[in-house]
């Protein structure tokens, strides 16, 4: 970045007040990165992460002439004692590459002042009014972690924020896109309103109901014969149990007679949260979730959000199944998601229908953990739908949303959304325009109020509930014929932990190592000898552990692959 002398640097009464907290917390002798969802330690370490996230949210904003960034506090997915500080940038996405370098940079600066005032060039900031929201999950450091935070905010004499307190990750993200367009709106001159949360829910039960009402109005031919409505929803002892009964009234608000029911829902007791249940539990483990089984034994689809509600995972509940139990993953609901959106393409008329194909480009985005069935579904059966790979993480996936009009995408753990480019409108106008009876234009309308109802920021689990509940009426499947549109090759998911590992390094989407060299060899040499056998090491962003991914033919050689991995990595 060239050196910009005309930018106004910050007064030096700030500054030192700043330092001053500073140098009151704790410093610890380490690098910390902002990994796969910003930065993720236990809870110890995360004080004076948070009190310089404060800060360097408060300077983004500035440097976009005021425009609202959110912090949020949480580990979602992770153990209780752990905790994280993620950004919500432009359009309440995450934040760019350049600005998670300046995250790192302050969060393990040696020197507080010097290291503001060079970000404060390097951003070119020209005034200081900022406009910061916070919110955090129900961990136990998340109150004096949220007090730091707001000890920055208040050093700075013109910054106007919003603590929204516990709240779910994606409704953070959500509510700074909101802010930003209302700041907009109200413009730079006045004083900033902030959106209630409710204007969350508002959306999510709004887009729900209006979907839902309009197909029964004009698309409806008879009522459902397969659709399961019965449903146990587990909270992972998180967020979700937090919010359950604004979870209950969203989903009556959608489809009337679906009767929902919550386990795990204690955010209490910090010790129980993730623990035994959750998503990544269900997912990982592949186990029924804690008192599943005790409490409704009866009941087939059932689901499991993670800590922060920013991922799903559906399972189908059999007695005879204790293992390796059947999930509606991430794979699944990309299936799922592009059914429909190709069934509803479908019923529009010829011309418009390949009018739609040619003009919509529609992409399906997902990482290496996509189980190979998946990949040869999307190749014989959504053909015209482009399949891309991105790097772990949903900010990876998001970015690559970008080149498409429509992008489904989804990690294979449950976390992803459907992203719609601005371009899509005008798009939609386009084809309307070609319109020729008023069957097209109510299909045109109803494609529109289907994807409606994603998180248009981040990966959301609330919203893909609705839109798979809808897609499940609609479609009028089961849980278990969402289940059996392909057949999914045995996969293991295993973590371990090594002495430092930094030294794994991946290529590009993840699925081979680029050091140790060697280490990669065998992975090769191995897999060769199983069929239809894929493997991949890669270092987790979130949790100080190394990840296997193992799939092949059967699950014995699936086992005998991870084992033979579980080995080698013990050298390290
Ligand atoms: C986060 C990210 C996800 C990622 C997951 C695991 O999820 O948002 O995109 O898949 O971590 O990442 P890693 O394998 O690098 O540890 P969450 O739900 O914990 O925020």
């Amino acid at each position: 970045m060239e050196k910009d002398l005309s930018y106004l640097p910050l007064p030096e009464k700030i500054l030192n007040s700043l330092e001053e907290i500073d140098k009151n917390i704790k410093t610890i002798d380490r690098y910390f990165n902002y990994g796969t969802a910003g930065f993720r330690f236990n809870e110890d370490l995360l004080e004076k992460i948070s009190f310089r996230s404060g800060i360097l949210t408060c300077l983004l904003s500035m440097s976009k002439n005021s425009l609202p960034y959110g912090i949020m506090l949480t580990a979602s997915h992770n153990i209780y004692t752990d905790n994280g500080v993620k950004i919500a940038g432009l359009k309440g996405e995450m934040i760019d590459h350049n600005e998670e370098i300046l995250m790192e940079e302050i969060a393990n600066s040696k020197n507080l002042i010097e290291t503001i005032k060079s970000i404060t060039q390097k951003l070119n900031i020209k005034q200081h009014r900022c406009i910061v929201i916070l919110g955090n999950d129900t961990r136990r450091s998340c109150q004096n972690l949220s007090n730091l935070i707001i000890k920055a905010f208040n050093c700075f004499n013109s910054c106007e924020y919003y603590f929204y307190q516990t709240i779910t990750t994606p409704s953070l993200h959500f509510l700074t896109n909101v802010s930003q367009m209302m700041f907009e709106k109200i413009g730079i001159k006045n004083k900033m309103i902030f959106p209630p949360e409710n204007d969350y829910w508002n959306f999510l039960g709004g887009t729900f109901q209006n979907f839902n009402d309009y197909y029964d109005k004009y698309f409806k031919k008879e009522n459902c014969k397969k659709y399961n409505n019965e449903l146990v929803i587990d909270c992972a002892n998180g967020l979700s149990g937090f919010c359950k009964d604004k979870i209950k009234d969203l989903l009556n608000k959608g489809i009337q007679n679906l009767k929902v029911d919550f386990i795990n829902f204690d955010c209490e007791n910090y010790e129980k949260l993730n623990n035994n249940c959750g998503a990544e539990y269900t997912h990982k483990e592949r186990k029924y979730p804690l008192n599943k089984e005790e409490q409704y034994p009866n009941v087939i689809k059932n689901l499991s959000f993670d800590g922060d509600v920013d991922r799903i995972i559906y399972y189908i509940y059999n007695k005879e199944i204790k293992e390796n139990i059947k999930l509606i993953d991430g794979d699944r609901l990309i299936v799922l998601y592009s059914t429909i959106l190709n069934y509803f393409i479908k019923m529009l008329s010829k011309n418009l229908q390949d009018q739609f194909y040619q003009n919509i480009k529609i992409g399906i985005i997902t990482t290496a953990y996509a189980n190979g069935a998946l990949m040869k579904y999307i190749e014989e059966n959504l053909k015209g739908l482009n399949l891309d790979l991105a790097k772990t993480g949903v900010k990876y996936l998001h970015s690559k949303a970008r080149n498409y009009d429509i992008a489904v995408y989804f990690e294979a753990n449950g976390h992803g959304t459907i992203y719609c480019n601005e371009k899509l409108i005008d798009k939609f106008t386009l084809l309307s325009s070609l319109i020729e009876n008023s069957k097209d234009s109510q299909i045109l309308e109803l494609i529109q109020k289907y994807i409606s109802m994603f998180n248009p920021s981040i990966g959301d689990a609330l919203s893909s509930l609705i839109a798979t509940e809808s897609a499940l009426k609609v479609l009028d499947f089961s849980i278990e014929d969402v289940y059996l549109m392909y057949k999914e090759l045995p996969s293991l998911n295993t973590k371990i932990s090594v002495k430092d590992k930094s030294i794994f390094k991946c290529n590009d989407n993840e699925t081979k190592l680029i050091q140790p060299e060697n280490l990669q060899i065998i992975i090769d040499q191995l897999v060769s000898k199983f069929n239809q056998a894929r493997a991949f090491i890669r270092p987790s962003g979130t949790e100080d552990v190394v990840r296997i991914y193992t799939e092949a033919e059967n699950i014995d050689d699936a086992k005998l692959i991870t084992q033979k991995l579980v080995e080698e990595l013990k050298k390290y």
